[in-house]
């Protein structure tokens, strides 16, 4: 293999560029061409301590883990942050295979040459502040004799790596990451010297998003743990979906419990649900999960792929779930995970290994006495694990080491890091290239010393060339320090009792090849995003808006037959004297709210907006006008009579003028007129969607959201409060005259009771009716249906009280009994009138006569006792006194006797009181002269 560096062409190691590599790679081609034909097996290990010829120094090669070659006497340092322990203990796999890569780099002469790395690790706990100490360490406390690190292995966790690398910036120092997925670390202005061999967690992203699309989910949610790296991830995915056209419906973010932010997905009733967030966090997670009930295949979580093996069922004292508890609750969860091996397991890469032979490798070195040796010998390296707090984690790291009784252990899976182990091995040659090559440009990397810029400058132009076939793929970074990779499927399966991992398919690029393996569980299709809500338009039923049209029609009919009533019995008296003008104008008032109610039951929500604000102010102006015209007829009519009444009252001329009729009508249609003109151009009605609250369909996936559309305006209530004023005043006063005139009757009014009836009818009817429409208005059904109803009662009863008496009049009397009948009235009222007239000059006579007899009597009394005639002027006084009297009761009589009223007759026959107390007085009189 090749190794590109600066136009000069490296030969790997085992490419032969001396005699006497010629003659191992000879020995090695032969001792392949041999193990093809089966002569001899010979393991990996073996054949590459062989083949590199092997000298141990102070037996370093069967105690020791470190190997280097014997004329690698010189040392190059690099740091090391690994996470042992913590949120992704990476480095329990990644720390023995980095130290394989070194063992490796150290064993091969070509690559080098004469320099030993050292490693100087440290364990970061997968925790910031800690990795800084790290630093802070190997920069400052390191060993005297020991030069500076050249370059800074890891760190492992997106965190850490954040703050290192931000710090390592400042040193110039090169950081090689090979843990840390945060796409906030492609940030170039941020980590300048930050390469990882990590691919960065966006490439998750599209992968997700391809296969949401591949099932029709369209709304998803997201659920994170409050890190950077998880945070920079959803912010790519949010912007990723855009381009998916899949709606992320909310974002839920934790910082150690989940619980409240599961419960909200669940209220969010939110199916899809991608979590990231590292292990520990996952089983809180799907403990919360279980809890709530948010199961697969109902619920689907797609979840980060990297975990290690059997990562749910690990001993957690955070959880409050069993074993049982947590395996029901991660079944069937989808998974995405970067590609950590290259796929062509048996090819041999650069470094002379296939990934077979790298894998093989790994478990024997992790389950070799020697690792485990090391092991114990932790806490002498870093000297974190000295402190109390962290014996426990130690404890347990050595316990998971301990387990590994052999090479095909399955604890080795369990190890944190296990995939991405091929990572750390890959960044340590990744290391070595860089510094080969910076070797051969400066000849000599002795005594390196951190503050010079011109090696390290040198080591970070060198990364951006690596260009090679590793474990983990082919090795290169773009600009940004990052990798491309293809992303992984699998779900967690149910393996005949057992649950497994199942891979399902790949995504690379735009190419998505999925997923032919996948189980719904007991569903045979993809469950859907949520609930499906479905927009349910509320329109007036069918059935209201016919019914109600036919009823109206009918009324519109029995006001059609009034109006030809009317016109056709004008000159009866009976129509004459009620004003048919009035009428006819009451009839189309009616027929105005009539038609309305067509408009009212019409479906207008599918039109175009300026038709349904036309249509608005149609149906409001109909009922408003229709209304004010009928009203007002009636109103006048009873304005009228009590007008008459009152000029009557004051002895004035018996009947107003009818134009008052009409000016009382045209006024109150003008201030509706005026009100609708400034209504309309203020703030005029248009078509406003009004979301009701949600019901129930037929299956509890489906959720219906019912809307109605309906007449708006900004200042509704404010009109609304306007129309009621207005209104209110006239009813009020409608319902007053009709209260004052309830007696009264006049001829040329004949049909004054009855408008008072149905102006009763019409209040009562109203101040019922409009509160009521307004408080159900979102029922469509009642409210027009009652609107209806009342639009059609009051216009029939109006139509019945003013028209049927006079229909049944003309039906039962002609017009010659009508003549008769009016000239017999006119007759009566001529004799009574007569007789009035007789009986006040008799009145007048005796009145006359009794003053004659009075000056008489006195005349009489004086000459019968003239002493008697000293007081005679207060006499006359009082005499007088009594007379006035008695003339005012007569004149308060007489006025009062042309009261218009008569309780027994409907037409107006006059009356005339009595006066007994006159006439009595008269004759007591008389007999008293006589
Ligand atoms: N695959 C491990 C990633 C860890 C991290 O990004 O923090």
């Amino acid at each position: 293999m090749i190794l590109k560096f600066n136009n000069q062409i490296y030969h790997k190691h085992y490419k032969a560029n001396n005699g006497f590599n010629y003659l191992i790679i000879l020995f090695f081609g032969i001792v392949q061409f041999a193990k093809c034909l089966g002569f001899f097996e010979e393991d990996y290990e073996e054949k590459i301590f062989r083949t590199r010829d092997i000298k141990c120094l102070n037996n370093i090669c069967e105690d020791g883990i470190f190997k280097w070659h014997e004329t690698k006497t010189k040392n190059l340092y690099v740091g090391g942050i690994f996470p042992m322990v913590g949120s992704w203990p990476g480095g329990q796999s990644c720390l023995p295979s980095a130290i394989m890569a070194l063992n490796e780099i150290n064993l091969n002469r070509s690559i080098l040459p004469n320099y030993r790395l050292n490693l100087n690790w440290f364990n970061s706990e997968c925790n910031p502040g800690k990795g800084i100490s790290n630093l802070y360490e190997m920069l400052f406390h390191k060993d005297k004799s020991q030069d500076d690190i050249i370059m800074l292995l890891g760190p492992g966790c997106s965190d850490v790596s954040s703050s290192v690398a931000e710090v390592a910036n400042y040193w110039n120092l090169t950081v090689i990451s090979f843990g840390s997925s945060s796409p906030a670390l492609s940030n170039r202005n941020r980590f300048k010297t930050f390469f990882r061999t990590h691919p960065s967690a966006i490439l998750d992203n599209p992968a997700r998003l391809s296969l949401c699309k591949q099932f029709n989910w369209k709304k998803i949610v997201t659920l994170q743990d409050n890190k950077e790296v998880f945070t920079s991830t959803v912010d790519d995915l949010e912007k990723e979906a855009k381009n998916f056209e899949i709606e992320i419906l909310d974002r839920q973010t934790f910082t150690n419990d989940p619980t409240y932010a599961v419960k909200n997905l669940k209220k969010l009733d939110a199916r899809i649900i991608v979590g990231v967030f590292y292990e520990q966090e996952a089983r809180k997670v799907f403990c919360a999960a279980y809890k709530e009930r948010m199961l697969f295949p109902k619920y689907i979580w797609m979840i980060i792929g990297w975990y290690s093996e059997n990562w749910y069922l690990e001993k957690d004292d955070e959880i409050s779930c069993n074993r049982t508890e947590m395996q029901i609750a991660v079944y069937g969860h989808l998974t995405t995970e970067v590609q950590f091996f290259s796929t062509h397991v048996n090819e041999k890469l650069d470094y002379g290994l296939s990934v077979q032979d790298y894998n093989g490798f790994f478990r024997k070195f992790v389950s070799s006495p020697e690792w485990k040796n090391y092991a114990n010998s932790f806490q002498k390296i870093d000297y974190k694990f000295k402190q109390s707090s962290l014996n426990e984690d130690y404890k347990s790291l050595l316990e998971i080491y301990d387990k590994i009784d052999s090479e095909n252990s399955k604890e080795i899976e369990k190890l944190g890091g296990y995939l991405e182990r091929s990572l750390a091995f890959d960044a340590v040659w990744v290391m070595a290239y860089a510094l080969n090559n910076t070797l051969n440009h400066f000849g000599s990397l002795d005594y390196f010393d951190i503050k010079n810029y011109d090696v390290s400058n040198f080591i970070k132009e060198s990364m951006k060339l690596i260009n090679f076939k590793g474990i983990s793929g082919m090795v290169t970074f773009n600009d940004q320090g990052d990798r491309i990779s293809e992303v992984l499927y699998e779900q967690l399966q149910n393996n005949s009792g057992s649950l497994a991992y199942v891979k399902l398919g790949h995504h690379f690029k735009k190419t998505f090849k999925c997923c032919k393996n996948i189980t719904w569980g007991s569903n045979k299709n993809p469950p859907i995003d949520g609930v499906q809500r479905k927009i349910r338009v509320n329109k007036i039923r069918m059935f209201y808006s016919i019914t109600f049209s036919i009823l109206s029609t009918v009324t519109i009919l029995v006001g059609v037959s009034c109006l030809i009533f009317n016109h056709k019995f004008i000159n009866r008296k009976i129509v004459k004297n009620s004003e048919p003008a009035i009428n006819s104008l009451l009839v189309y008032g009616c027929f105005l709210c009539l038609i309305s109610v067509y408009i009212f039951g019409f479906d207008k929500s599918e039109l175009p907006a300026w038709l349904f604000n036309l249509i608005c102010k149609a149906e409001v102006s109909l009922l408003l006008l229709g209304f004010t015209i009928g009203y007002s007829s009636l109103f006048s009519k009873i304005w009228y009579v009590y007008s008459a009444t009152i000029q009557k009252k004051k002895n004035r001329k018996i009947y107003p003028d009818k134009i008052k009729l009409y000016t009382v009508i045209f006024i109150m249609v003008m201030i509706d007129v005026i009100f609708l003109f400034i209504w309309f151009i203020k703030d005029p009605l248009q078509k406003f969607t009004q979301k009701l609250e949600p019901e129930n369909g037929e299956t509890e996936e489906i959720i219906y959201e019912p809307e109605i559309r309906t007449c708006k305006c900004r200042h509704e209530i404010i009109w609304i409060g306007i129309c009621f004023g207005i209104k209110g005043v006239f009813l009020v006063l409608g319902l007053y005259l009709s209260y004052e005139t309830r007696n009264s009757k006049i001829e040329v009014m004949n049909d004054s009771r009855f408008a008072a009836l149905s102006i009763y009818n019409i209040v009562v009817l109203s101040l019922i009716t409009a509160p009521v429409v307004i408080i159900i208005q979102n029922q469509l059904d009642a409210a027009f249906c009652f609107l209806s109803f009342s639009i059609n009662f009051c216009s029939f009863w109006t139509f019945a009280l003013m028209f049927v008496p006079k229909v049944k009049h003309v039906l039962k009397h002609t017009i010659e009994q009508d003549i008769q009948e009016a000239n017999l009235i006119e007759n009566m009222i001529k004799e009574k009138k007569e007789k009035y007239l007789n009986l006040s000059q008799t009145n007048q006579n005796l009145n006359d006569e009794i003053e004659k007899k009075k000056e008489f009597l006195i005349k009489i009394e004086k000459l019968l006792n003239p002493n008697l005639f000293d007081d005679v002027g207060e006499n006359e006084h009082y005499a007088d006194d009594f007379e006035d009297e008695d003339f005012e009761h007569e004149e308060e009589d007489e006025s009062s006797s042309i009261t218009i009223e008569n309780k027994s007759n409907s037409f107006g026959r006059l009356s005339f009181r009595n006066y007994s107390t006159k006439k009595e007085f008269s004759n007591i009189q008389n007999e008293t002269v006589i």
